[in-house]
């Protein structure tokens, strides 16, 4: 396949005026994004990139989990699309730029071809995936892992937010429940840009990560169940307090991880307290324990380490304890073509480089099961994400878009 030539590079300008203009829509309260999955502001968020798509002379298709594909056609309407894209839902306290710049910087593509009228053989067609974040829905990647066939539609839109809406009832109810089945679709290939959220390559000063691997995932969810009772006249001796199981398995997660070093991570993010009262002692404890390495063996040793020694702690401390799985996926290893496709765009346009693992979980690690995929990644400032105050600049966004620009185009082939 002919290569692009080095000197082909997307418009930076209009790629950023585009993240900024997109930032305005869910904003957090501290510069960030607040734009969570099937909310309104997502909503609004979708309504913006599907003006601009069908500006860009894009045809939109919606899935039946509001997955949207935004399709310019290649001269051979029966070739199959290579798709490029990410997700535009944010966490709570999210930042500008995490999912959004995979999904603007494949309109940017879209935009590019359209300035420079190239025309590909294989139909370009980018897209955002519903619900990567996983936070107000668990689990995360919930749409792209339905459309992989790893998890089943009717108990997706059976999943409840902390206020107990469903799901496929907000998906409706925002107007983005489309027709089309999910994963009929099929690709010759999927690229995703992702900013790096960790400190890898802005440490080695690389400008762009090939992402050759990412860590497999396994969220458990933990219920400590204890007593209720006054925080001031129940006796020491007599109180089950939840919140120290809380506490003993806090330290046991952290633990574990730290075993495991370098290759393991572990946290719980997510908290209930139950009543949550200043002067109740916690009658039960629901949280989630979020555990990720990049080696499927050590994943399920921390695992099994954590369900025979959690219970034990919790006995002796005079409280029940169950857990159940709320998502997990096993370590992906992305398609050796296409990384090297990523690789090779990297080289010829000049750019810093380096292999990486991606230490989060990306839509691209389930639709690796269905389609093959390769990820680029760009440096984020310190490191940080998921965190309002995350940050990159322009010339990381336009080189990692030039990158995923020249990946995609090499395989959709042009023809003039
Ligand atoms: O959890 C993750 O790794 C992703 O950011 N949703
Ligand atoms: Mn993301
Ligand atoms: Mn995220």
């Amino acid at each position: 396949m002919a290569a692009p030539a080095e000197n082909m590079k997307i418009n930076g300008e209009r790629l950023w005026d585009s993240l900024m203009e997109m930032a305005k829509i869910g904003p957090g309260v501290a510069g960030g994004n607040n734009r969570q999955t099937v909310t309104d502001a997502d909503a609004e968020g979708r309504k913006l990139f599907q003006s601009w798509c069908e500006a860009a002379g894009a045809t939109m298709g919606v899935d039946q989990m509001g997955t949207m594909f935004a399709r310019r056609e290649g001269t051979d309407p029966d070739a199959l699309p290579v798709y490029v894209g990410s997700h535009l839902d944010t966490q709570p306290t999210g930042g500008k730029y995490d999912g959004v710049l995979g999904v603007l910087g494949g309109l940017e593509i879209l935009r590019t071809l359209n300035d420079l009228g190239i025309k590909t053989r294989h139909p370009i067609v980018v897209t955002n995936w519903t619900n990567e974040e996983g936070t107000r829905f668990a689990p995360a990647m919930l749409a792209s892992g339905v459309f992989a066939g790893v998890l089943d539609q009717d108990w997706a839109y059976e999943r409840v937010d902390a206020e107990g809406k469903k799901f496929g009832d907000e998906l409706k109810r925002i107007g983005w429940r489309g027709e089309e089945e999910v994963g009929a679709r099929k690709m010759k290939a999927f690229y995703e840009l992702h900013i790096e959220q960790g400190p890898i390559l802005e440490a080695e000063g690389k400008d762009i990560g090939v992402v050759t691997h990412g860590q497999g995932l396994r969220w458990i969810e933990c219920t400590v169940t204890g007593k209720e009772s006054h925080t001031g006249s129940t006796p020491m001796r007599m109180r089950r307090n939840a919140g120290r199981g809380l506490a003993q398995i806090t330290e046991l997660v952290h633990e574990i991880a730290m075993k495991h070093q370098p290759n393991a991570v572990g946290a719980i993010g997510h908290i209930d307290v139950y009543p949550n009262s200043r002067n109740i002692i916690p009658g039960k404890v629901v949280f989630t324990i979020d555990f990720r390495s990049h080696v499927l063996e050590t994943l399920n040793a921390m695992v099994a380490e954590l369900e025979e020694k959690a219970p034990k702690l919790c006995e002796a401390l005079g409280v029940e304890f169950s857990c159940q799985s709320s998502g997990q996926f096993d370590p992906p290893a992305f398609d050796p073509d296409c990384v090297s496709t990523v690789r090779r765009a990297a080289e010829r346009l000049g750019y810093s480089h380096m292999d990486i693992v991606s230490g989060a979980g990306h839509d691209a690690c389930w639709i690796n099961r269905v389609a093959p995929t390769a990820m680029v990644m760009c440096p984020c400032v310190d490191g940080l994400s998921h965190n309002e105050a995350e940050e990159i600049t322009p010339e990381w966004a336009r080189k990692g878009v030039d990158v995923l620009f020249h990946a995609v185009v090499e395989t959709a082939e042009v023809v003039g």
